[in-house]
């Protein structure tokens, strides 16, 4: 059995944050399919069973089920001791980035991409253009920070670059946003975590939910 459980499915990018950790620190790991599309993290056995927040990630380990992203990579930046702070200043920026992810620039994106790629209905014309609007707003601030730096929090790539990138490597046609025309320097910093040893693409490293195996 694997070390690591994660409960996931590939379109989803929060999940993708920590298969990808997990990939970038070569940890045992296994995925555990959640049928999103078919309605299980709005069902009671999901609810009572996995995570009261009817949401994935919920990664298991060691006895223990831990649900939201961030929580996760920081648990796994301690257990695999990689992609954490060096330093306190250096925590305080991690979760500063951590938080601005979650609230706004994974939040806006991914909610845009779910309305206008992956509902059913798709969303409102109005409400898609709103959340593109606060998604360009998000990215135009990780561009002038990545255009000085080449990982969120300096030199290297931490757990706040992991939980940045969740959305980064979804094809434009599921996102609407051409990062390497719109966002360039997001699209070279989004390269240069593809390029860590160990890396894979969100529907390489986890079920796809729209067509289970
Ligand atoms: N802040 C949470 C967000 C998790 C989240 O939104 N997960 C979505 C999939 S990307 C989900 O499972 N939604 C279930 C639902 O809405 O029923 C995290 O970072 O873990």
């Amino acid at each position: 059995m694997a070390d690591f459980k994660l409960h996931c499915f590939a379109q989803s990018g929060n999940a993708y944050k920590v298969a990808m950790m997990l990939d970038l620190c070569g940890a045992d790991w296994e995925p555990v399919f959640v049928d999103y599309f078919g309605g299980a993290t709005r069902g009671t056995e999901f609810r009572e069973g996995i995570s009261e927040l009817g949401e994935v990630p919920v990664l298991e380990h060691d006895g223990q089920r831990l649900s939201q992203s961030g929580v996760i990579l920081d648990y796994l930046a301690g257990q695999l001791g990689r992609f954490g702070a060096e330093t306190e200043a250096e925590r305080r920026e991690i979760w500063r980035w951590i938080l601005f992810d979650n609230h706004k620039f994974t939040s806006y994106f991914a909610t845009h991409r779910w309305l206008r790629h992956l509902a059913e209905p798709k969303g409102h014309p109005e409400v898609i253009a709103f959340l593109a609007a606060r998604a360009r707003g998000a990215l135009a601030t990780a561009e002038k920070r990545l255009s000085a730096r080449p990982f969120i929090v300096g030199d290297r790539p931490t757990i706040a670059d992991i939980s940045m990138a969740g959305y980064m490597f979804y094809p434009v046609e599921e996102t609407g946003f051409d990062l390497d025309r719109e966002f360039p320097a997001v699209a070279a910093w989004a390269d240069r975590l593809s390029e860590l040893p160990g890396w894979r693409a969100p529907y390489e490293a986890m079920p796809n939910g729209l067509v289970p195996a």
